[in-house]
């Protein structure tokens, strides 16, 4: 598999111009975006992974076998962001979720040991409204033993979703993942 970074952008006129389709990955601050993408494009370094909250600050494309992009979105929820950023950041998202044509899937990216919080219900409703199609993983389920991270599963379910069970650090969900993109983009 070919993996380019692209840009990073802080405005949507320098998102590619290229058309291609575009799956795009949210979810809190901290929560597994950046690893999900490296996982599943099995480059390691591909997507800059950090323990400090907040790393990812711009939109970030990357080009997979120049068919398709995968996008890697600034995580909501972290409350040391000074206020005006913090606006900047969220219109720039809004902007990309709501105008762009290419967006073909959203990975709505839950801890498998928190489950919902209020932004992530919040943005699945808002992706509902805006009918967005959107596909919930659940990420980090290596860090629980089966029954807890059955429980975590359940607990997810109870907001009327499937959600993928995934670890960036076994590779589990790696498969589903790609299966449900694909369905997406060939459609
Ligand atoms: N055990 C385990 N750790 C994970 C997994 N996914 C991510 N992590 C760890 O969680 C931390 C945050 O991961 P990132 O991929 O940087 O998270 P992010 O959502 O991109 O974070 P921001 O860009 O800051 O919003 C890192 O220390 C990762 O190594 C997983 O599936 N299992
Ligand atoms: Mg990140």
């Amino acid at each position: 598999m070919k993996a380019e970074f692209i840009v990073s952008s802080a405005s949507p006129a320098t998102f590619p111009a290229d058309r291609l389709p575009e799956i795009a990955f949210l979810g809190r601050s901290n929560v597994g975006k950046s690893s999900l993408l490296n996982a599943l494009t099995r480059h390691k370094g591909l997507a800059f992974t950090s323990n400090t909250p907040g790393r990812t600050q711009t939109i970030n494309f990357y080009r997979i076998d120049d068919a398709l992009y995968l996008v890697d979105l600034p995580g909501y929820g972290y409350a040391r962001v000074p206020p005006p950023l913090a606006w900047r950041w969220k219109a720039l998202i809004e902007h990309y979720l709501q105008k762009r044509e290419n967006l073909k899937l959203s990975c709505l990216i839950l801890d498998v040991r928190r489950g919902w919080m209020d932004p992530d219900r919040e943005l699945k409703r808002w992706l509902e409204y805006h009918a967005r199609p959107y596909l919930v993983v659940a990420t980090k389920t290596d860090k629980l033993n089966r029954s807890e991270s059955e429980r975590g599963l359940r607990a997810i379910r109870e907001e009327g979703v499937e959600p993928l069970p995934f670890s960036a650090l076994t590779g589990r969900g790696v498969r589903e993942i790609w299966l449900a993109i694909s369905k997406t983009v060939h459609r």
